[in-house]
This record gives C-alpha cells, sequence and structure tokens, in this order.
C-alpha cells in the first residue's frame, strides 16, 4: 500500500455545470475518500504559484482567466496511489480526445477554447500534491 494525498480542483466550468456530485461521485466510487473539501474562489496569486509551472506559456494567461471565471471546488484527497489514480480517471488533458468513461472524455466539450475547458485538475506527483494542498488548504 502507498497511501497518497493528492489535490483536486473542479474547474469553474464544473462547477457552473453543476457536475461538482457527479465528479465526487466517481472519485468516491473508485474508493478514494475525500479529506477535505471546499468551494472557493481563486485569485490571482493562488493561480501565479499553482500554475507556476506553466508562466510564460502561449495557453497560461487565458488558463488564469478561465479560473477566475467563478467558483472552483478544491478537495484533497486520500487513498492507495490516489495521484495517479485521480489523473486516470480525470482521463488526458484535451476533453476532445480524452477516453470516453473519463471524468474529461464523458462531460468534457469541444467548444473552441476546450482543452482549458476540462472540467479537473488533479497533481501529477508527491512532490506537486504536496506543494499544491499546502497552496490551497494552508
Ligand atoms: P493537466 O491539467 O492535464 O495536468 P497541464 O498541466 O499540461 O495539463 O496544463 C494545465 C492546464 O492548462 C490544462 O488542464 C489545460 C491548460 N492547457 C494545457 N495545455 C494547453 C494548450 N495547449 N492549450 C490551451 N490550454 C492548455
Ligand atoms: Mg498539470
Amino acid at each position: 500500500m502507498s497511501t497518497e494525498r493528492t489535490l483536486v480542483l473542479i474547474k469553474p466550468d464544473g462547477v457552473e455545470r453543476r457536475l461538482t456530485g457527479a465528479i465526487l461521485a466517481r472519485i468516491e466510487a473508485k474508493g478514494y475518500t475525500v479529506a477535505e473539501l471546499k468551494k472557493t474562489e481563486a485569485t490571482r496569486a493562488i493561480l501565479e504559484e499553482h500554475y507556476e509551472e506553466h508562466q510564460g506559456k502561449p495557453f497560461y494567461e487565458p488558463l488564469v482567466e478561465f479560473m477566475l471565471s467563478g467558483p472552483v471546488v478544491a478537495a484533497v484527497l486520500e487513498g492507495n496511489r490516489v495521484i495517479e489514480g485521480f489523473r486516470s480517471l480525470a482521463g488526458t488533458t484535451d476533453p476532445t480526445t480524452a477516453a470516453p468513461g473519463t471524468i474529461r472524455g464523458d462531460f468534457g466539450r469541444d467548444w473552441g477554447t476546450a482543452v482549458q475547458q476540462n472540467l479537473v485538475h488533479g497533481s501529477d506527483s508527491p512532490e506537486s500534491a504536496a506543494r499544491e494542498i499546502g497552496i490551497w488548504f494552508s
């Protein structure tokens, strides 16, 4: 067993489309524990830290603007290999090609700016998870 914690965000598109419950249901059905949960508004300062690795990329500003466009739901999940496991539940970054059966594949829409409107964020490594949990739940 390798019990881990990961940071999950339900992005503004997921909250606005009333998909919070459906997404959390998939997380719980998989057997992960929702250890922390809150609805909150991101700030530019939080997002600059959260998306530090993407600063300077062409999609960075649109991504930050999108994340500021409405409330998000932040969660800490616990479970065996949950970092990799949640990213598998979420599907690949682009909802157009994310596999059916995944959150992004089943609920993601193709509407022009869709890559950033991909419903959820999940930490990608133990280091990112520790860093991101500190940002959203300090
Ligand atoms: P992920 O969220 O799958 O970890 P990432 O960390 O590479 O993906 O990128 C963070 C977010 O930025 C991603 O969820 C959506 C957006 N994004 C990534 N690549 C993009 C691109 N080529 N065009 C527009 N938005 C992009
Ligand atoms: Mg990422």
